[in-house]
């Protein structure tokens, strides 16, 4: 790739690069192009730099994110120089900061102003885009970078009427340059989002009234804002290139505590005590961190809404407006929150009235003001706070077309998709800053803008020194990335709220979550890694020939890869070294830790007729009223380790879920009792919870048997024995996981047998404690070895993508199902060995456990003739 020369990229008809914007992202970015030789120019539709705060001009506009954080981190000097008057800075000051940068490094040069680009085609022969302008001209360029913004197209109004009034009509995102003065007026303001919430205190101090129309109230809180933290202001000082580094390494690209607790860990006072702090903070973040499960929870999301609510019925005098104000319709932080100055004390002054939109609906909006449903308002201004059509508006309104024609809008038509959210399949060399898929507006986006710029340009730079003149994502990589974007989003409250995020603010516009919500920190590394691994998921083509490296970034369950992390972060030891005391010590530790499940109506120990002896049992019955069918559980744990409390929140989720009572039994476990001992008590349990029915409350004959991992093992040879033996009959079995088979050279062993929790060295530690070589091919061991499985309970056999025990699980279900067993197979996508027990930590796998739990749910429904069958097929006999 040479690079195309250019004296002057503001007046060039042909450069290396056109960037669209000169916001945050576009004047870095033409400041790195220029610094490595690439020649580029800048089409702003504005008369000046500044992007977003270019236009949202509107009174009490500033950011929300500290300005210390909210400031580039590329020029150390900048850093050093420019001080920042307050802790959230207005508009006019970002607007100043960023005319210095333009100023200080001469990149106005390469910007035409006042030049709104109007259309871009790919020439696929000369492997250029021709990017059209509203002045009717074309620029060509080698690469095409959409640095527009993410808010920045606002929606157009869809207020009926709207063009009717005759009073002034202001947008908060196209404010006037010369500003407006709302002194002795009678003003309307519709919205109440961050805009609405930081423009409605100021323009109630100038106007004679002011009438808020709401639709839906929102969570906000006091910014505090004043000077800059001394505190925050001396360890930026003493160290900005460490402050920037750490502040990379978030969740959010500001650097705040990591919350390491549940919200239900601790007490109701410590954690109101810890909102409180939150509150009195100032800080955009910290609610969203105060707990790990604050945006995961429903309750732990409550208890913030709760205290939140208690805020604002303190603040605003007349407790129906009050009422009005209080946000009841959304998680928090589902819709993006705001930090304000006197927001809801605005609507204590006796000028300023609150209309809510869903009580008296917007009619129309007329010559001299706005009709609801209830009333007629005259108005001399309306201010429409009504928001953007976030992420994708800029994009699609460039009438964009890629190889052979192709048209983004029509691509993004059912949502946007992209690969990482900075570039999309089918538009080769077309890059975007902080797109949809990207970490952009769940984080601070001074430091999203900046990784996206430092990404594009590394890239760039590879390809010049590749001599590659064209790169592209493989659809596989970007079908893979829009699954994992969703992943991400749908472990989390946020997909709920009919918000921006999802699109659902803009009427017809797809309801797809928009950026990625996996964290600023994750996403770097996963930017990073796919460099690391060649560009994995790019095609390049150029002098040197065609280089696809097809591949996908992220297959792991979003919350897979947390759990995998936090065992490597707390340095957890490998199971198969510790001695049998230390590692039942280490699970009993690990497994105290774990969320509670939900409650049941009632939890009893007892004690069964085991084998060889007394069996210790836990049973938990529905809160619902009887009978109800019973289901025989088996923990997880190799043979070796668990017990009924180590899968007692499983239990508790299977007894609400299936509505049945489940008796969690504890079988003997290896080395104590090895082979087949745990088998032979899990047969014996089962009869005997069979045989006693009546006295656990449960209704006879509705029998069903589920296990995890080794319990599945031995659930599933229960089965076996049960049906061999003529009894009892049982209605269903569901294995989660299952050991089915003591060959431990399948494909998924290979796969998987290192690195998901469960791994090949300590499978095989848990057969060597459990059972002789000898004895492992016995069906009691291998349940797929049985010489036939006809005859069995119906099955729902669970599997998961990563898991060494994946294909023995599959294998089970296939050959259950030859046998003539009604029996399926359901595999959790991208999950591991512990997702399905793993009640309220493994998000992923909810579907996949309500699944199971219907299965168990409908088996103890229906009748059981299984027993009987069986007893009819002669080589079902064969290992009785
Ligand atoms: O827009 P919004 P915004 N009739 O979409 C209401 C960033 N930002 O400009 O929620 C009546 O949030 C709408 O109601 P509903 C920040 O990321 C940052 O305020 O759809 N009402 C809502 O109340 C922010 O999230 C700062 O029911 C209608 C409001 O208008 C994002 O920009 C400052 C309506 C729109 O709220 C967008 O904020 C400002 C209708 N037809 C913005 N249509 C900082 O502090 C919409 N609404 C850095």
């Amino acid at each position: 790739m040479d690079a195309i020369k250019s004296d002057s990229g503001g007046a060039a008809r042909e450069v290396d690069v056109v960037v669209v914007g000169a916001g945050f992202a576009g004047l870095y970015l033409l400041h790195e192009l220029r610094r490595l030789g690439f020649s580029s120019v800048a089409l702003e539709a504005a008369d000046d730099v500044g992007g977003t705060w270019y236009w949202n001009r509107y009174p009490g506009a500033r950011c929300d994110i500290e300005s210390i954080d909210y400031s580039y981190s590329w020029d150390p000097d900048l850093q050093r120089e420019w001080q920042w008057s307050e802790r959230y800075a207005t508009q006019p000051e970002i607007l100043r900061y960023l005319g210095h940068v333009a100023d200080k490094h001469d990149l106005r040069r390469d910007i035409r102003f006042s030049t709104r680009v109007t259309g871009a085609r790919w020439d696929a022969a000369a492997q250029r885009w021709s990017v059209r302008t509203d002045h009717g001209d074309e620029v060509r360029c080698r690469f095409y970078v959409m640095a527009t913004g993410c808010l920045s197209v606002p929606k157009t109004p869809d207020v009926p009427g709207h063009e009717r009034f005759r009073g002034a009509s202001y947008y908060t995102g196209r404010w006037p340059k010369e500003g407006v003065d709302f002194t002795g007026k009678r003003v309307a303001v519709i919205g109440t989002g961050s805009s609405g919430v930081q423009s409605i205190p100021i323009i109630a101090q100038q106007a004679k009234e002011l009438t808020v129309f709401q639709r839906t109230p929102n969570y906000s809180r006091p910014a505090k804002n004043g000077p800059v933290p001394k505190a925050k202001k001396a360890l930026f000082d003493a160290d900005p290139a460490g402050y920037r580094a750490a502040a990379r390494l978030t969740g959010a690209g500001v650097p705040v505590e990591k919350p390491e607790l549940r919200a239900f860990q601790v007490s109701e006072a410590e954690r109101r005590a810890r909102y409180e702090e939150a509150y009195q903070s100032g800080d955009l973040l910290v609610f969203g961190a105060a707990y790990t499960d604050i945006l995961f929870n429903d309750a732990a999301n409550e208890s913030v809404c709760e205290f939140l609510r208690d805020k604002i019925r303190a603040l605003v005098k007349d407790p129906d407006t009050a009422e009005m104000l209080t946000p009841r319709d959304h998680f928090y932080g589902t819709k993006r929150p705001c930090i304000d100055t006197n927001y809801f004390e605005t609507f204590n002054l006796p000028h300023v009235r609150l209309v809510d939109l869903r009580r008296e609906p917007i009619r129309t909006v007329t010559e001299t003001g706005i009709d609801t449903s209830a009333r007629s308002f005259e108005f001399d201004a309306i201010v429409y706070a009504t928001g953007f059509d976030a992420m994708t508006g800029a994009i699609v309104a460039v009438d964009v077309a890629g190889r052979d024609g192709l048209s983004l809008k029509q691509k993004w038509d059912h949502g946007p998709r992209t690969y990482l959210g900075v570039m999309t399949t089918g538009f080769p060399n077309f890059f975007t800053m902080t797109g949809p898929g990207s970490p952009s507006v769940l984080s601070n986006m001074a430091v999203s803008i900046e990784q996206h710029v430092d990404w594009v340009r590394d890239c760039l730079v590879h390809m010049r020194a590749e001599h590659l003149d064209v790169v592209e994502p493989t659809p596989t990589a970007e079908d893979a990335w829009v699954q994992h974007v969703n992943d991400c989003a749908d472990i989390t409250l946020l997909p709920r709220a009919n918000s921006w995020y999802m699109g659902a603010n803009v009427p017809g516009k797809p309801r797809v979550f928009l950026p990625y919500i996996g964290g600023v920190e994750r996403y770097r590394k996963i930017c990073d890694d796919v460099v690391a691994r060649g560009y994995l998921g790019f095609a390049f083509a150029g002098g040197s020939g065609r280089r696809c490296n097809d591949g996908v970034v992220r297959r792991l369950q979003p919350d897979a890869e947390i759990f995998l992390e936090m065992l490597t972060e707390l340095g957890a030891p490998r199971i198969e070294t510790l001695s049998v005391a230390d590692a039942r010590a280490f699970a009993a530790a690990s497994g105290a830790a774990q969320p509670p499940g939900p409650a049941v109506g009632e939890v009893r120990d007892g004690q069964l007729a085991g084998a060889a002896g007394p069996l210790a049992y836990r049973l938990y019955r529905p809160a619902t009223p009887g009978p109800h069918g019973v289901v025989a559980y088996f923990h997880g744990g190799g043979w070796v380790l668990g017990d009924p409390q180590s899968d007692d929140p499983f239990c508790r989720y299977l007894c609400v879920k299936a509505d049945a009572i489940v008796v969690s039994v504890n079988y003997r476990h290896a080395p104590e009792a090895r082979f087949p001992a745990a088998a032979d008590d899990a047969f014996a349990a089962v009869r005997w919870i069979a045989d006693h029915a009546a006295e656990l409350g449960a209704a006879p004959g509705r029998l069903a048997v589920c296990g995890w991992s080794a319990g599945g093992n031995v659930a599933a040879v229960a089965c076996q024995l049960a049906r061999d033996a003529g009894g009892p009959p049982i209605a269903g079995q569901v294995l989660v996981t299952p050991v089915t088979d003591c060959d431990l050279s399948r494909p998924s062993y290979a796969q998987n047998g290192e690195g998901y929790f469960l791994t090949t060295d300590l499978m095989r530690w848990f057969w060597d404690h459990y059972a002789d070589p000898a004895d492992r091919t016995s069906p009691k061991a291998s349940p797929l070895r049985a010489p036939s499985l006809a005859g069995l309970p119906p099955a729902l056999v669970v599997t998961c993508e990563f898991d060494p025990l994946r294909d023995e699980g599959s294998a089970y279900a296939v050959a259950l199902a030859k046998a003539g067993v009604a029996a399926r197979e359901r595999q959790g996508r991208g999950m591991i060995h512990n997702s399905v027990p793993g009640v309220d930590v493994m998000l992923s796998a909810v579907g996949l456990r309500a699944e199971l739990a219907s299965a168990l749910r409908a088996f103890l429904g229906a009748a059981t003739p299984h027993a009987t069958a069986a007893r009819r097929d002669p080589a079902s006999a064969a290992h009785a």
